[in-house]
């Protein structure tokens, strides 16, 4: 049998389900999932192999109109997944509005390329006003699968992985048949900081917070990291720390259980909160910070 493989590109509006939709298919939590939009900033790749097919998932940050720089440098991974898609898995869910859409629906409108149309989120509705969704989807895109699912309780994921399976051309090996993202671990340990962080702060704090891995040393037993928080102000210091340093503490311990288990293997983490004056709209800090 010939060997299939492809670029399948997941994008769609911030807060859908994108990153929760890549890990389902993928089986591991890659990317990290918050209730906040803007989670994701990077594009992941999430690669699944068989014998005779490889696909490789990008999750991509949620699409929105740039305020500073390191939204540009987000945008830009979403353009470039648009670029490269060999199917495109466009998700939208039940509570956004269809015009929440428009700005890329003319983009996909055009496209050749393989289009499924993921409805997320479908436990939260019943199944009359799915039926009007699906209705209204189907004429802006009429070119497009479309599949309702929930990401979140595993229904009609396997539908989805059957129906990308289908639609996957012949292709090369693109990576190692072991391979399950193009990412470090050093990546995935800051973004598990990065999840806590966007778990328990509020407002501008989230999105104005980088997490830097100054150092990672393993040993037989234990491995020890040391990460730095960046923050745009001081005042924004005092806050991630907390009354007697009990906000970080909390961050550090809920990040040290996660990276454990993401590692399988216990770990030393120390934290360090360091004040980088407006780093989201500096191009040399971005690059550093693995941004384009
Ligand atoms: N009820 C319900 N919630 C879901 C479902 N899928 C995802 N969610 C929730 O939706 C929120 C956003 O999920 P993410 O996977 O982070 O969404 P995203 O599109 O990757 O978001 P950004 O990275 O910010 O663009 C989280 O609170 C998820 O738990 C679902 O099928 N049903
Ligand atoms: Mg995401």
């Amino acid at each position: 049998m010939n060997h299939r493989s492809g670029f399948v590109n997941i994008i769609g509006n911030p807060n859908v389900g994108k990153s929760t939709i890549m890990n389902a298919l993928v089986g591991e939590r890659l990317s990290i999932i918050t209730s906040k939009a803007q989670t994701t900033r990077h594009r992941i790749m999430g690669i699944v192999n068989g014998e005779d097919f490889q696909i490789i998932y990008s999750d991509t940050p949620g699409i929105i109109n740039p305020a500073y720089k390191l939204q540009e440098s987000m945008m830009k991974f979403v353009l470039s997944a648009f670029e490269d898609a060999d199917i495109f898995l466009y998700i939208t869910d039940v509570i956004e509005s269809i015009d929440k859409n428009e700005h890329y629906i003319s983009k996909l409108q055009k496209t050749n390329i393989p289009i499924i149309l993921v409805i997320n989120k479908i436990d939260l509705i019943n199944q009359e006003k799915l039926e009007m969704l699906i209705d209204e989807w189907g004429k802006l895109l009429p070119k497009a699968r479309l599949l309702a699912v929930s990401a979140l309780k595993n229904f009609n994921i396997n539908v989805l992985f059957d129906t990308i399976l289908e639609k996957l051309p012949e292709g090369p090996e693109y990576f190692p048949k072991d391979s399950l993202t193009d990412k470090s671990e050093r990546f995935f340990v800051a973004e598990i900081i990065r999840e806590k962080i966007l778990k328990n702060y509020k407002k501008e704090i989230p999105y104005s917070v980088e997490i830097e891995i100054e150092s990672f040393k393993e040993s037989e037993k234990i491995d020890h990291i040391r990460a730095n928080i960046h923050v745009m102000r001081d005042s924004q210091k005092g806050i991630i720390i907390g009354h007697q340093g009990s906000m970080l503490k909390k961050v550090g311990t809920e990040a040290r259980k996660d990276i454990e288990s993401f590692l399988d293997k216990k770990v030393f983490l120390e934290l360090f909160v360091k004040v980088n004056k407006d780093w989201r709209d500096k191009p040399l800090q971005l690059r550093k910070f693995g941004y384009q």
